[in-house]
């Protein structure tokens, strides 16, 4: 059977009820938006797109302190030009932004807050491996018309959307809207995306796991006992041999993931304690655990379920623990309970 567009799909959504036309236009432009993302990623050295933002006397940094990629840059300017004018949104959140910022006066104004991650995974652009753009959707508080960086505050059990692009040997988008999970792949003669699987399962059991070994030595005591007994193989506690996958783009990680399976770890470490974690909270942990969840997997900080967790700034970081259901438990219980 042909499969059906983004559009159709959203629209049917929108006839069942589940949507109103709001999100359904957010969902399209932001999808447009990384279309064209995924035009400006393919061209790569042809369309001068690689290496640094700024200058070689001074490289642009980002509120994180991280140097930016020319297509961080692009990826972020190409969202909010798509997603100022249409009257869909109140306010958006970047990773790349130091704050929240609200739709100009100029424009009309909707009842949604989009926050994205415009280029995830960024530091694999200029050696030609997968990137991707990930985003999560949350209601504008009532009464609120100027949302600032406290209004975007709200946990990820509250967002209304999430999804990811995936830009590799073919563009995918990845959707949930609460009601499973479901991907789209960019179908590039037509221009459009094209539902390719609907209602994706993360298997409940997996013997493959992602994390950065090379952090092992700055790693907490059940991270370090979690991770021997996975290396331990066979012969070891867990009693089955496991696989290991980095590619150090989220994105990336969490499609292999979805596709087949497997447990994506970014613990808390010595390098990172000061600041809480690796990973973003509000751009990378909350609509991937959403994502996951809606496919059957678990998200956990390590503590607790990842989607409870309250924020206290936009560029929060949080240790993150997400893929198959019963792997991720065992993960979490090397934390919670140690003996
Ligand atoms: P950037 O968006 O700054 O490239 O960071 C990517 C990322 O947050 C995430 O996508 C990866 O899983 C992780 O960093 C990779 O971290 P390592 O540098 O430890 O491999």
């Amino acid at each position: 059977m042909k499969p059906i567009s983004l559009t159709r799909f959203l629209i049917e959504e929108q006839h069942a009820g589940h949507i109103n036309a709001d999100l359904r236009l957010l969902i399209e432009v932001v999808a447009r938006a990384c279309k064209t993302i995924s035009t400006a990623i393919g061209k790569g050295a042809l369309g001068g797109v690689l290496g640094e933002a700024g200058t070689a006397d001074s490289i642009q940094l980002n509120i994180q302190g991280e140097a930016q990629k020319k297509l961080d840059v692009l990826s972020n300017e190409i969202l909010l030009e798509a997603n100022e004018w249409g009257g869909h949104l109140a306010g958006l959140a970047s990773e790349e932004m130091d704050h929240a910022h609200p739709i100009p006066h100029a424009f009309p104004k909707g009842n949604y807050l989009l926050l994205f991650d415009p280029l995830d995974g960024s530091s694999n652009i200029d050696v030609n491996i997968s990137v991707g753009t990930i985003f999560s959707v949350l209601h504008c508080p009532d009464e609120v018309t100027e949302p600032h960086d406290e209004h975007f505050l709200q946990p990820g059990s509250a967002q209304v959307c999430a999804g990811y692009t995936t830009y590799g040997p073919s563009t995918m988008l990845v959707l949930t809207l609460g009601r499973g999970t479901h991907a789209f792949t960019l179908d590039r003669e037509q221009g459009s995306f094209m539902l390719t699987r609907r209602d994706l399962r993360i298997p409940e059991d997996t013997q493959e796991f992602a994390v950065n070994v090379s952090n092992q030595r700055h790693w907490e005591a059940p991270m370090q006992r979690y991770v021997a007994d996975l290396l331990a193989g066979k012969t070891g506690p867990r009693g089955k041999d496991f696989n290991m996958r980095w590619v150090a783009s989220m994105v990336a990680d969490v499609h292999r993931i979805l596709t087949r399976g497997g447990v994506f770890i970014y613990p808390l470490d010595a390098k990172c304690r000061d600041k809480g974690g690796r990973l973003r909270l509000m751009y990378e942990a909350n609509p991937m655990a959403f994502i996951v969840e809606q496919a059957g997997g678990g998200a956990s900080t390590g503590r607790g379920r990842l989607l409870d967790v309250e924020p206290r700034e936009l560029h929060q970081r949080i240790p993150v623990f997400l893929g198959s259901k019963n792997e991720v438990a065992v993960a979490v219980r090397y934390h919670t309970d140690p003996a």
